[in-house]
């Protein structure tokens, strides 16, 4: 994977359509079929330590693009959403790294730790809470 250093030349762009995701990697834009809206992506930003991450909860809308780049103020963590098939590394270096993501139906992803990084570890997690659109 290409380890730039800053934020913008640095990503992992995913796409999700419903259950179904798709992974590109260095893909120039979305042009996926369907629900996907052409907005740009939301921007947040996430700060990994033992053992927790902050904010420990992101709240998303439906189908909305999300655009996430993590820290580690420490050691080696990682940011892994199981539901959305997604999984990353996060550099004890401090170094950004994003990870674009849509998701696409309403309700709870949890995210957690997928770097063991100390006695804490099993308890470094947190949630994305996807609401509905209203229709
Ligand atoms: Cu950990």
């Amino acid at each position: 994977m290409d380890r730039a250093v800053t934020v913008g030349t640095r990503r992992t762009r995913w796409r999700g359509l419903g259950t179904a995701l798709l992974l590109a990697l260095g893909a120039a834009g979305v042009s996926a079929p369907g629900d996907i809206p052409s907005s740009p992506p939301r921007a947040f930003e996430m700060i990994a330590s033992r053992f927790s991450f902050e904010p420990e909860t992101l709240e998303v809308a439906e189908g909305e693009r999300v655009r996430l780049t993590l820290r580690s103020t420490d050691t080696e963590h990682g940011f892994s959403v199981r539901k959305l098939n997604l999984k990353v590394a996060v550099p004890k270096t401090g170094e950004p790294v994003t990870v674009e993501f849509v998701a696409g139906k309403p309700g709870t992803y949890e995210f957690k730790c997928s770097e063991y990084c100390g006695s804490g570890h099993g308890r470094m997690k947190g949630r994305i809470v996807v609401t509905p659109r209203a229709r």
